[in-house]
């Protein structure tokens, strides 16, 4: 917009305060967002900004170009600056993100930066250990860059602080290991869009993993920090990690004590992933797994832990990763009004045949394969598919996954043939749902559950093939 007064930098530099009036830069505009302050729903943090560029802070918290935040900036804009910026396209030595490793080309972003991706469903299925370079990736921060030399994990008690490097890790507990699933609770939220528009990643069905964790126990590791889990009036038990935010804070989550307590001996702080140390991405060279919960606690880059009246402070376990009504929406939600996600509900997924498939002409049967699984250890003790839109239903044969349907942290794969029913040549609908050791089912279907945040999004899943007749 060249018909706008122009800007030095220094200028900018100058309106820092409400009563200068705040203005910030984005490329080569000056906005004074004074007014816009106030509202910002990442709260005062936008004043960190504030002088200077927005630039460095909208590639942190990637989620502003998802948002059209930028029309709404275009409003505020008053004028342009003299000086031509720096290059902003792309990842610049400078971009928080820069340093992020890099990631197997299979994988769909949803987004860069953060980095978010999810394999293709269809190669899910395939392998009860979902590989490394397949796991679904969910970043909130730029990933850190730890030399595993200089890790130290600190434990702290009430006396005393222990400090575990990771040979101590390694070396100095009995290694356990665990096939446990890890899944974001926004796992399979497109769906949720389709019905009403929500903020979050478009997530298809693949925001899901099942890997072998290893490392020490909790237990082991509070032990030789003298942290008495039993005897403690404390609260919750905090995770933090090293991933940063501009300002300084750190990802972090928490979990009740009980919690803690009756999966002491399951909670592992893992440094291996499917034999292989863990890779960056997922949370190298250590991170906390906590085996039937939500992905959002299952803390990577792990660097402390310790006891504490509160639920952890972090914005991810205090403002996110809730669930509301479908009547709740941003004008009148009130995170505190509700409890944080821990153990998930019962979900499945048809992974093939892909949605949109056109089966061979002339097929009377098709073949589904897919995964099931639900938190809190229920085991998953029935699949059923449909191929007429869930009015008829045969069980799928579950591949057993070697552990107790009271304790299962992984998932179970799954398999069935069905008939295509007669003259159903054109679209056909196929329907899976599960059921856990509790009786748990899915919910028909996701109107009933949406969400503002599009999360717990478990509804009977659809997918539609063609049969050319
Ligand atoms: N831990 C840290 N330190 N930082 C993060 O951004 N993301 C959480 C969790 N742990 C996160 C984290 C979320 S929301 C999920 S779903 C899982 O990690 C994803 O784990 P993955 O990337 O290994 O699949
Ligand atoms: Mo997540």
């Amino acid at each position: 917009r060249p018909n706008l007064p122009t800007y030095s930098l220094a200028d900018v530099s100058k309106h820092k305060t409400k009563d200068a009036g705040i203005w910030v830069t984005y490329k080569n505009g000056v906005y004074d967002i004074t007014e816009y302050v106030t509202g910002h729903p990442g709260g005062s943090k936008i004043l960190l900004a504030a002088g200077g560029s927005m630039e460095p802070y909208w590639n942190m918290y990637g989620v502003h170009k998802q948002s059209g935040i930028l029309q709404i900036a275009e409003q505020y804009r008053i004028g342009n600056i003299v000086e031509k910026p720096a290059g902003s396209e792309g990842l610049s030595a400078d971009n928080p993100y820069a340093n992020d490793p890099p990631r197997s080309p299979i994988l769909i972003p949803s987004s860069r930066a953060p980095f978010n991706a999810e394999p293709p469903a269809l190669l899910l299925a395939e392998n009860f250990l979902t590989p490394n370079d397949l796991f679904y990736i969910r970043n909130h921060l730029p990933v850190p860059d730890i030399d595993p030399r200089k890790y130290s994990l600190e434990v702290q008690g009430s006396q005393k602080t222990a400090v575990l490097d990771l040979s101590g890790l390694r070396k100095g507990f009995k290694k356990k290991s665990v096939a446990a699933v890890v899944m974001c609770a926004g796992n399979r939220r497109s769906e949720m869009v389709r019905i009403k528009s929500v903020k979050g990643l478009n997530w298809g069905a693949a925001a899901i993993g099942n890997a072998n964790w290893a490392g020490a126990t909790l237990n082991d590791v509070l032990k030789h920090s003298g942290i008495d889990l039993e005897g403690t009036e404390k609260k919750h038990l905090v995770f933090e990690g090293m991933d940063k935010g501009p300002e300084g804070s750190v990802y972090g989550a928490s979990i009740p004590i009980e919690m803690a307590r009756s999966l002491k001996d399951e909670i592992v702080i893992a440094y291996e992933m499917n034999g292989e140390p863990i890779p960056r991405d997922h949370g190298y060279p250590v991170r906390v797994i906590i085996p039937g919960i939500v992905g959002a606690r299952q803390v990577k880059w792990l660097n402390k832990i310790y006891l504490s009246d509160e639920e952890s402070e972090c914005h991810w376990q205090r403002r996110d990763y809730k669930g509301f009504n479908s009547s709740i929406d941003w004008h009148n939600v009130d995170f505190d009004s509700s409890v944080a996600i821990m153990q998930l509900p019962v979900i499945s997924a048809i992974c093939d045949p892909p949605e949109g498939t056109e089966l061979e002409e002339g097929s009377d049967e098709v073949t589904l394969r897919g995964y099931a699984w639900s938190g809190g250890g229920r085991g998953i003790v029935r699949v059923d598919v449909s191929a007429d839109g869930g009015k008829t239903w045969q069980n799928a044969e579950l591949k057993p996954n070697g552990q107790s349907p009271y304790r299962a942290w992984a998932w179970t794969l799954w398999e069935a043939t069905i008939p295509i029913p007669e003259g159903k040549a054109g679209d056909v609908e196929l329907v899976c749902k599960a059921v856990d050791v509790s009786y748990n089912v899915q919910p028909d279907s996701v109107e009933g559950i949406w969400n503002l945040r599009g999360v717990l999004s478990n509804a009977w899943h659809r997918i539609k093939v063609t049969v050319p007749p």
